[in-house]
Parts: C-alpha cells; structure tokens; sequence
C-alpha cells in the first residue's frame, strides 16, 4: 500500500518513517490475530481489504471528498451524534486511540497515571502518524470522563479547530436539556463549518442511513446467539471498529452481506468454535483500533466472546433513532432521546448499565463476564465492583481485568483468563 500513497500522506504532515514503522506493526499484528483464526466466514475478506487499506484508499475517499468541498469531523466519542454530521453534508470518522505511541512526547503533556486512550489520542498527534486526524476540518471533544475533559485543554493547543461538547452527567430533566441545548449548538456549529443548513430532509435521510448500519450490527450480534458460534468475537469486535470510519451506507451492505453468510452457517450447524464452547460476554471500557490484546487472549484460551457491552459494541450501537419525526425539531428531539440513552460510566447512578449486561448475559447465554477496564480509568473501573458483585450475586462467574496497551502484561493476564475459562467448562 504504502507505495502509492507516500505522497498523499506527505502532504498530510505525516512522519512517513513513524508512520512505515506504525503500519508495520499493525500489519504483522494483524497477520497474527486475525488471519490466523480458522473457519472465518468469507464475507470478512471485506473486513480484510478496509483494515489493510485503512490508511490508504480510505484516506484517498477522504481527500477526494475533501477537494469536492465536504468538510471531515473527527470524534472520540459515541456522544457526537453522526446524524448531524451527516444532515450538514459532512463525514465523521473516528480517531484511533487504540496504541501507544510516541509516549516520551505524550508524558511531557501529560501525568503518567492518564488512561491508555487518552494517551495515545496524543501520541497519534505528537507521533504525527494519524491520517484521519491530519485531515479532519473539525476535532469534537466532550466532556465525559476528568481524565478526557482535562486533556482536551492541552490538546486544544496541538489541534486545529478542536470543539468541546459538553455532556451531562445525571439522566434528570436538567441533564437531557443540557444535551438538548449542546446538540443545538453542535447543529449550529456543524451549519457554520460545511455552509449547509440542516434541513428536514437532510436530517431525515441522515437519521435512516446511521439507522441501518445500527441495525446491520443488531442483526450480526443475533446471529452471534447460535451454538456454535459463527463468528469469532475478534471479527466481530473488527466489524464494531470499522463501523466508525468506513463508508456508512457500504459498511450496511457489507455487515448485511455477512449476515446472509451466517445464517447458513448457522443452519449447517457450522461454527468458528466447536459447540459448547465456553461463552463470555466481555464489558467495560471501548476498545479502539488497533486494541486487540485481550479478545485476543481470551480467544486464545479455549472460549468465544459472544458480546461487547461496550461503546465499540452494543452500548454505543443499541438504540436506534426514532425515524417518525417530521420537522427538523421533531428530529432533534428523537436524537437526544437515542443519545441519552447510552450508559456510559460517566453518569451517575448508572443503573441502566448493570442491568444491561444482566441482559446481554441472558440473551447471548454467555456463560461468565469478563470486566474490562484501562488503568487509570476511574469510571470503570470504579463500576467493575458493584457489577462483579451483583452478577455474581446471580451466580455469573466474572473476571475484573485491569490493563493497557502495552504487551508486558500478556502472560499474567493469559494465565488468569485460562483459570477463569476452566472454571466454566
Ligand atoms: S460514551 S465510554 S466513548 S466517554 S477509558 S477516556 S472513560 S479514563 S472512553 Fe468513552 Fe464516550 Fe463514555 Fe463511550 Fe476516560 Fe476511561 Fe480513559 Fe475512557
């Protein structure tokens, strides 16, 4: 790939000897976790294709999008509702925060003991190896976890046009219209980026197109309910990933495409895994590309992952937008019922999120939980206790995992993960 987008990446203001070296260890990593699983359905070859075209032909779309005038938004969020971004004629992507990176540079910005996501939103800034950052018009931060709210001060100096959204914390009346109003003033924002005014039709259509490829995702997890299961979690968790930067309406063709192969692998009784392999629902913190460490070790020891209550997984992709509204306020109002509704561990109380996972649970019958959380996330991992203890309490077997990015830990962790699968043979 890299031979014929140096230039395009040059012009970007990419390191190109960082960003070689990147591109290496991404590919031999995913040589060794992904194409090396067995039985893998062949509608993942499109899978495939975008990761190793992941800096390539997608930032080639980009470019081209950006010379016919639409202006590309970045997120780290599952809060920036893409309808908008859409309706405003306009391509959201989301950044990477998924390795460590130049962390020399990143610990000269910030305290060491800062979550691995957070870091190495600044690594891929200082290392200069992001292309989707390099051509985002518009950076949206939000206000969720200190951590994250704090460091968007000092990214604020690194960054071209970086937008603070500011988000609730408690699910009252006064929390949604303080979404309401910065939903509002998000659409304003977006109007005055790209020049577009947001219209009903726009919004309308926008709102259908995030739609489907929600909906292509709630008809892959129900596939992943079958025993044996016809797709590996890592592939999954791939599909999850890519859903926030691919091509919204070819990502839904492709994710249905898959779906079709599924089910008549379902129906041959073929599976990834033999049957009555040990199923774990894996839940906590979003795993951004390329973190693949611990599905994969999970993966490895002799169980599936059958679902992610994650904002790479289900928390983020659950609920759907109400389509029914007609005017433009209508629509406004829908998106911040959908939006509301997501359960990140920033609120408080969090209720809705156990009881999530006590769904997730029963309708993947997985068989125990693996918690996941970054170190130095106090969110998670602060909800880690109460949710082991209330699903234990309902005799779910579960394993709290404190980590990073780093590969350091790769033994220790390997050695607890296959102790917990023994115990659920
Ligand atoms: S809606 S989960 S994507 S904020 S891991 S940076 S919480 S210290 S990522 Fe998130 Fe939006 Fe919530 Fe989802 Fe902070 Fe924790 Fe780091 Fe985190």
């Amino acid at each position: 790939m890299s031979n014929n987008y140096q230039s395009m990446w040059k012009n970007l203001g990419l390191d190109l000897d960082a960003h070689d070296a990147l591109l290496q260890v991404l590919g031999k990593g995913y040589q060794d976790i992904f194409l090396a699983q067995n039985n893998r359905p062949e509608g993942m070859g499109y899978f495939d294709f975008v990761m190793g075209e992941v800096h390539g032909l997608r930032i080639k779309e980009l470019m081209d999008e950006k010379e016919q005038g639409r202006k590309i938004v970045g997120s780290y969020c599952v809060f920036v509702p893409e309808e908008l971004v859409l309706a405003s004629n306009a391509t959201l992507v989301g950044l990477c925060s998924g390795a460590d990176f130049a962390m020399a540079d990143v610990e000269k910005l910030l305290p060491r003991n800062t979550c691995a996501l957070i870091k190495s939103s600044f690594g891929f800034k200082l290392g200069k190896v992001c292309p989707y950052l390099e051509s985002a018009d518009m950076i949206v931060g939000e206000n969720t976890c200190d951590g994250k709210k704090k460091a968007y001060e000092t990214l604020n100096t690194l960054v071209r046009n970086l937008y603070v959204m500011d988000l609730p914390q408690v699910k009252s009346e006064q929390g949604k219209s303080l979404l309401k109003a910065e939903y509002d003033r998000f659409k304003s924002a977006m109007e005055k980026l790209t020049g577009v005014s947001i219209n009903a039709e726009s919004l309308k259509q926008a709102i259908q197109i995030v739609n489907a490829k929600r909906s292509a995702l709630h008809r892959l997890s129900t596939l992943r309910k079958a025993n044996p299961v016809p797709l590996s979690g890592l592939d999954a968790l791939l599909a999850n990933q890519v859903y926030f930067y691919d091509n919204p309406a070819r990502f839904t063709i492709s994710v249905n495409k898959i779906c079709d192969e599924l089910e008549k692998r379902i129906e041959q009784k073929q599976g990834v895994f033999p049957e009555n392999t040990p199923r774990i629902l894996l839940s906590g913190c979003p795993m951004a590309v390329p973190n693949w460490k611990l599905p994969w070790l999970i993966e490895t020891s002799g169980a599936v992952i059958v679902g992610e209550e994650s904002c790479v997984g289900e928390r983020g992709t659950r609920n759907l937008t109400d389509e029914s509204g007609k005017t433009v306020d209508e629509m406004m109002e829908s998106i911040v019922d959908r939006y509301f509704k997501v359960d990140c561990a920033l609120f408080t109380p969090n209720p809705d999120r156990l009881n999530h996972i006590s769904e997730m649970v029963e309708t993947y019958k997985a068989d125990g939980v693996i918690h996941y959380s970054l170190q130095f996330c106090q969110p998670y991992l602060m909800e880690s206790i109460p949710v082991e203890t209330a699903l234990e309490n309902k005799n779910i077997p579960t394993l709290r995992i404190e980590t990073d990015y780093s590969m350091e830990d790769v033994g220790q962790l390997k050695t607890r993960v296959e102790a917990f699968v023994e115990q659920l043979i």
